[in-house]
């Protein structure tokens, strides 16, 4: 029996663009959903991942599997829905789960033969054996793994293209932040990964730097940070000689022992949600952690940093507080609280959060057609009504952010603190140059992006 396990691509997202700027081959990452859905394959079947963020191939000439799977984000819903057509109008079934499949349970099932919802751990074994007697059932429910049933990840089936391996080491996430799928996906429980199985995992990749693609690696309590201080010595002690970067909360800075720990098992950058320079932004979005114990946010980026690990902060536009020359605050707080990169993003309703159910119920979901529409729920263009932003005004103030962020002084400023801090301007050079790169790429995808609402309306006036 031959499985396909297929990656759909967005041509609007722009970090997989290695073509056009060669500095996203550091941000092209690898599909750890399939490769984890591939270790729980039984070995009869014959798996091969499709990742076509690497290029689209020609499945025509490929030889014809028995059954595919496929994996996506909203984002990659139409293109999802483009492949399962294909391999569909062979007599192929296809099966699709992951996050879209979860959160839009209907639409999903409409275009595929079979949706797996949640975790699959504990489900895809079924599947699979169903569809090897050809009675596929139309829904699936994964729920939530046991967190000891998360096999290695067969880093075997995607080995060449990628500057970075990829590991999960935790799942879940209490904090429950308006905008993000995770709690309502993988729970508000935090779940851990025995640290053996981790380390083991770990020495299964082979490239050299990793993403630990845990929402929060270190999580929010004492519990969570000692097994994470644990894990972390269990990986230095290993010497397993890997890079890795991953996503932390802000309280990652307010610990040394676990900063020295990180450092020593290969920690060199963390992505940390900051969301909003104003409190009461963040009480918006319901991301009250970041302002426990009345931080300053600088003295925190610094801590890290002073252990060789640079800091990626995240901030998004579109807040229902957010004026015009919010963009400019948000480059000049960045600039302020020391960041090494900036990744700011638009205020984007994505199915199953809070912010969706909000948005929806005060009829504030611009670009609403969907499935076609969901191409643009990437983050990277102002996909809702926002309350003191126009769309175009929006772009603008993402723009003059950008702009003023990754100015060539600015940056060489901080090429110049990197290089006397820890010593690092290289990395420092080649994560700036990738945001300055995707940020003349997101330009032209605005000019397109305005194009597509204007006919939008003139169509609904038409019409
Ligand atoms: C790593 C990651 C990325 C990587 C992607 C790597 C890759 N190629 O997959 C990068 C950084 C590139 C990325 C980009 C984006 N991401 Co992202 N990302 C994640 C993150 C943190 C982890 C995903 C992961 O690897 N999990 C580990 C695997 C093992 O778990 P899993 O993917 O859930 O897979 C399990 C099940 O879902 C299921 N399953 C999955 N697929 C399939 C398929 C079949 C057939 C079956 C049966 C089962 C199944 O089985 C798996 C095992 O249990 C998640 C958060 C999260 N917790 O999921 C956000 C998340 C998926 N990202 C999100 C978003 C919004 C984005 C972006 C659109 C915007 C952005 N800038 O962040 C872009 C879009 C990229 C695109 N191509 O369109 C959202 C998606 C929400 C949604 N409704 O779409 C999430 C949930 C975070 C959030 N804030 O809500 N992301
Ligand atoms: S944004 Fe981060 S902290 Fe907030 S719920 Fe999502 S994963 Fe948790």
């Amino acid at each position: 029996m031959r499985l396909y396990l297929i990656n759909p691509s967005n041509s609007l997202v722009s970090i997989v663009k290695v073509r056009e700027s060669r500095w996203n081959h550091y941000r092209v990452w690898k599909p750890l959903s399939l490769m984890v859905l591939a270790a729980l394959t039984p070995p009869d079947w014959d798996v091969s991942i499709v990742d076509e963020n690497l290029g689209v191939p020609d499945y025509q000439a490929m030889p014809q599997p028995d059954l595919v799977g496929i994996t996506a984000f909203t984002s990659q819903a139409n293109r999802a829905y483009e492949v399962a057509a294909h391999f569909r109008n062979l007599g192929i079934p296809v099966v699709m789960g992951g996050i879209h499949a979860t959160m839009c349970i209907d639409e999903v099932m409409e275009r595929v033969d079979s949706v797996v919802t949640g975790e699959a751990e504990s489900i895809w074994p079924q599947v699979l054996e169903d569809a090897r007697q050809g009675r596929l059932r139309k829904c699936y429910e994964g729920g939530l793994a046991d967190i000891n049933d998360v096999p290695p990840a067969r880093h075997d089936l995607l080995d060449a293209g990628y500057a970075f391996g990829a590991i999960q080491t935790t799942r879940g996430c209490p904090l429950n932040c308006s905008f993000c799928s995770v709690t309502t996906f993988n729970g508000a429980r935090y779940r851990q990964r025995p640290i053996a199985d981790v380390v083991r995992e770990f020495k299964l990749i082979r490239e050299k730097r990793v993403l630990v693609v845990d929402d929060n690696l270190i999580g929010t309590r004492h519990e969570h940070i000692a097994r994470a201080k644990e894990m972390f010595r269990a990986i230095a002690k290993a010497k397993l000689r890997k890079q890795w970067i991953g996503q932390v909360t802000i309280n990652f800075a307010d610990d040394e022992e676990l900063l020295a720990l990180a450092a020593k098992a290969g920690c060199r950058g963390v992505f940390i949600g900051f969301e909003s320079p104003e409190p009461e932004g963040l009480l918006e979005i319901g991301k009250k952690f970041n302002l426990l114990n009345g931080r300053n946010f600088r003295d925190s980026v610094r801590r890290i940093q002073r252990h060789g690990i640079l800091v990626v902060g995240s901030f998004i536009i579109g807040l229902d507080i957010d004026k015009p020359g919010i963009g400019k605050r948000i480059a000049e707080t960045a600039h302020q609280y020391g960041l090494d990169n900036l990744n700011v993003l638009f205020l984007t309703p994505l199915p199953g959060t809070r912010l969706w159910e909000q948005m929806t119920s005060q009829g504030r979901i611009a670009l609403d057609t969907f499935p076609e529409d969901w191409k643009y729920y990437t983050l990277t263009f102002p996909v809702a009504q926002y309350k003191h932003l126009s769309p175009d005004g929006s772009i603008e103030e993402m723009i003059s952010c950008d702009k003023d962020f990754y100015s060539m002084s600015r940056i060489l400023r901080r090429l110049w603190c990197s290089f006397w801090r820890y010593r690092k301007p290289l990395v420092n050079l080649v994560s700036n140059l990738s945001y300055k790169g995707n940020f003349q790429l997101n330009c032209k995808a605005y000019i397109d992006f305005k194009y597509y609402l204007s006919s939008r309306h003139s169509c609904v006036k038409q019409s």
